[in-house]
């Protein structure tokens, strides 16, 4: 017979190995502003060539152990999701993420409802990766040390811990609020957030309830590495604070296994995937 032995070749690129446990090029603190006025074409222009398009990265020297999307609750607030892309992108690409960021937009003049938005953010970011990992992020919140990441842990983890509005403290010990992450396991496990909190308060407290209600504990970085500025506003309309919402939670045991990811309904309107970020347009029945 002819067959000859085939000599392996040299490969042309070297195998990746995994990206190292801590970024190495990350600086900590960091100079945050939100006086200047940013269009969204020069952020795009400036930030925007490292990504893929909806706003994906991933690093190209070593395979990132962190599949993350990134949630953004969100309603006519394009100036800070201007702000917030101009400062988080370097960031999420320091920590070498492989990520994409999702920004959930409540269609309609509705009452507004971030938890439910939340969820919707879930569902539909898996339609486009295998994410094992979703933070959930409010549009105004930039964190000042990048050494805050944007990863999950083993337990669900709050990240901002000390918001300039705040006066750099968490407000009570049991804060959930503006920015956090869960694994995909651990967001399964709570059945994902409340969808039934219409208007502003108190779905923050109940998702902190469902996670130690399943027998899990919230982690945090410290108060250094936690702080962030966000982006001051009016209240916005059709998010006033409900009433209802505080005395929900007493009763959020009874309600957390039947009301969330298992009780979610929702339409899409519209997905359009821009350089910065991928915006999903969505209604969520809310009432008028
Ligand atoms: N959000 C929108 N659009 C809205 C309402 C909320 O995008 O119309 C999103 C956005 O991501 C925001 C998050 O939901 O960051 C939380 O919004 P919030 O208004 O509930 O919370 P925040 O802490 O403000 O930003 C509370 C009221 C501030 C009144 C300040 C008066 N000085």
């Amino acid at each position: 017979s002819h067959t000859k032995e085939v000599m392996p070749t040299t490969p042309r690129s070297k195998i990746l190995e995994p990206c190292p446990e801590t970024p190495p090029n990350l600086v900590g603190p960091l100079h945050v502003e939100f006086n200047s006025q940013r269009l969204l074409e020069e952020v795009k222009e400036q930030v925007g060539s490292p990504l893929l398009v909806g706003g994906r990265y991933k690093p190209h020297d070593c395979i990132s152990q962190h599949k993350v999307a990134i949630i953004i609750p969100f309603r006519n607030r394009h100036e800070h999701l201007t702000h917030w892309l101009h400062y988080m992108h370097p960031i999420l690409i320091r920590q070498q993420l492989d990520y994409g960021v999702y920004v959930i937009n409540q269609d309609g003049e509705g009452v507004f409802n971030r938890a439910k938005l939340m969820n919707v953010g879930y569902i539909e970011a898996q339609k486009h990766y295998d994410y094992d990992c979703f933070v959930f992020s409010d549009v105004d919140l930039v964190p000042l040390d990048d050494r805050n990441l944007y990863r999950c842990f083993d337990s669900p983890r709050h990240l901002a811990v000390a918001m300039d509005k705040f006066n750099f403290h968490l407000p009570y010990k049991t804060y959930f609020g503006g920015v956090s992450s869960m694994s995909k396991q651990q967001f399964l496990k709570i059945n994902g957030c409340p969808n039934t909190y219409w208007g502003w308060g108190g779905e923050d407290d109940d998702i902190y309830r469902r996670i130690v209600f399943h027998g899990m504990s919230v982690s945090r970085p410290d108060g250094v590495t936690g702080k962030y500025k966000m982006v001051r506003h009016q209240r916005d309309k059709h998010n006033e604070p409900n009433p209802k919402n505080p005395d929900k939670l007493k009763k959020t045991q009874q309600t957390m296994d039947k009301d969330g990811l298992n009780s979610l309904s929702y339409k899409v309107v519209e997905v359009v995937k821009d350089v910065l970020f991928t915006f999903i347009t969505v209604d969520i029945e809310a009432p008028a």
